[in-house]
Order: C-alpha cells, then sequence, then structure tokens
C-alpha cells in the first residue's frame, strides 16, 4: 500500500485493556477502518471451508499467536476490500485510507512483515491498566460475551504471552518514537478523551 494514500495506526494494550471499546468511539471522531486482527482471526475460524478454523480456535483458545502468514493476509485482505469500497474519495474526506488495526502486532516477527509487506504505520496508540483490572473486566464480560478466551485459564496465558510477545513490539516502537502511551485505568469516557487529544494532534501535525 502506499503510505501517501493510507495512514495505518496500531492500537495495542494488555488483554482487556479496552482496545476495541476506544477503537469503536474513535471511528465515530474520525471514520477509522476499524479492523481488530482478533475479530478478523475469529471471523475466519467460523467461516464455513476454512482451512485455518481448526487451527485458530487452539492458537486463541491457548492465548497463543496465530502464525503471521494467516492474521497478515486476513488483514491485507480487509485493508483492500476497504479501499475498493471507498474508491476515490466518496468515502474519505481527505481522499485517504485510515486504518485502526486493533490487536496487531502482538509479536516482533508480525511487525516487520507488516512494515515490509504491507505498509508503514505512523504510530501506536497504547492503552496500558493493570492485570487486575484487566483480569476483572474480562471475566465480566466472560459473562455473555461466548469468547473461548474469556475464562481464568485461557487469561492467564493470555498475560503470559502479551507480557513476552507483545511488550518487545512496543519497546521496538518506541525506540521510533512512534508510541502514545494512554492510560486505560479510568472510566471509557475519560480515556477516550485522551485517545481522542492524541490523534488530533497526530492529524494536526501531518
Ligand atoms: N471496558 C473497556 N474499557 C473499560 C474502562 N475504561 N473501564 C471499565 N470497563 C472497560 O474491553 C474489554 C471489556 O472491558 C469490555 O467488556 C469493555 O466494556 C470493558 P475491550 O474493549 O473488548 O478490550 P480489548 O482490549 O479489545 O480486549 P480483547 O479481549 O479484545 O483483547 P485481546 O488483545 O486479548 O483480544 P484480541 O481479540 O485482540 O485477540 C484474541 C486472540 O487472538 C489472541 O489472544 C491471539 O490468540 C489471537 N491473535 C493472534 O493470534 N494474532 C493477532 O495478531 C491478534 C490476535
Ligand atoms: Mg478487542
Amino acid at each position: 500500500f502506499d503510505n501517501e494514500k493510507v495512514t495505518v495506526i496500531f492500537v495495542l494494550g494488555g488483554p482487556g485493556a479496552g482496545k476495541g471499546t476506544q477503537c469503536a468511539n474513535l471511528v465515530k471522531d474520525f471514520g477509522f477502518c476499524h479492523l481488530s486482527a482478533g475479530d478478523l482471526l475469529r471471523a475466519e475460524q467460523n467461516r464455513e471451508g476454512s482451512q485455518y478454523g481448526e487451527m485458530i480456535r487452539q492458537y486463541i483458545r491457548e492465548g497463543q499467536i496465530v502464525p503471521m502468514e494467516v492474521t497478515v493476509k486476513l488483514l491485507e485482505n480487509a485493508m483492500r476490500a476497504t479501499l475498493a469500497e471507498n474508491h476515490e474519495g466518496d468515502g474519505w474526506a481527505d481522499g485517504k485510507g485510515r486504518f485502526l488495526i486493533d490487536g496487531f502486532p502482538r509479536k516482533l516477527d508480525q511487525a516487520a512483515k507488516f512494515d515490509q509487506e504491507v505498509c508503514l504505520s505512523t504510530c501506536v496508540l497504547f492503552f496500558t491498566t493493570t492485570e487486575e483490572e484487566m483480569s476483572k473486566r474480562l471475566l465480566e464480560r466472560g459473562k455473555t460475551s461466548g469468547r473461548e478466551d474469556d475464562n481464568e485459564e485461557s487469561i492467564k496465558k493470555r498475560f503470559l504471552v502479551y507480557k513476552e510477545q507483545t511488550m518487545p513490539v512496543i519497546e521496538h516502537y518506541s525506540k521510533e518514537e512512534k508510541v502514545e502511551t494512554i492510560d486505560a485505568s479510568v472510566s471509557i469516557e475519560e480515556v477516550h478523551e485522551t485517545a481522542r487529544g492524541v490523534v488530533e494532534k497526530l492529524f494536526a501535525n501531518k
């Protein structure tokens, strides 16, 4: 993708930090296309005839990162489909495709592959709060979400993978000065205010 035509913002943070919730808010403010890697994987898992369905289910339940080829392909296809639909300025006010890529990249190899083969990201919104808070939110959501990884055992594994594999991604982008850290321990509205401010500043500088 041409970096002149598309803007990609990665949205990271631990399981249950509120990535999906805040992305939905930012879509209303700025008209982003929101792509959640986890949602794309769950959709692929449930797609009839998918050769990856069973594999994805197992990885997600174990909190492990699905092999990057699958995830990067799903993201790339979704980006292409969005750009085709919004062809030539009838969807994007400034003619640019703005993407919020949620829950990706969560491992260094994915980050490198996406940067090289898809496009460079503009920045990383990094939502942080304590494990205790995230766990509380996930267990609460688990009562109704139907997500196979919203249970105590899977949550523990997700936290571990997050610390071991995703934190290095944050450190990598920090060195490139791309990371905007946002305190996600306060109310949804307060987190939204901060996030909106960060994105406004970002676009003002472009
Ligand atoms: N909530 C949100 N904000 C709140 C606030 N400020 N105060 C109080 N409550 C708040 O929020 C979670 C819950 O908390 C909700 O009920 C919300 O109302 C409440 P949500 O916005 O859904 O948080 P989010 O950070 O999006 O949590 P999610 O569970 O989606 O995070 P994960 O990163 O664990 O999940 P994801 O879907 O990204 O990935 C799932 C799995 O897919 C991974 O574990 C992995 O196995 C696989 N995966 C890959 O293999 N590769 C990838 O690239 C991506 C995913
Ligand atoms: Mg999510």
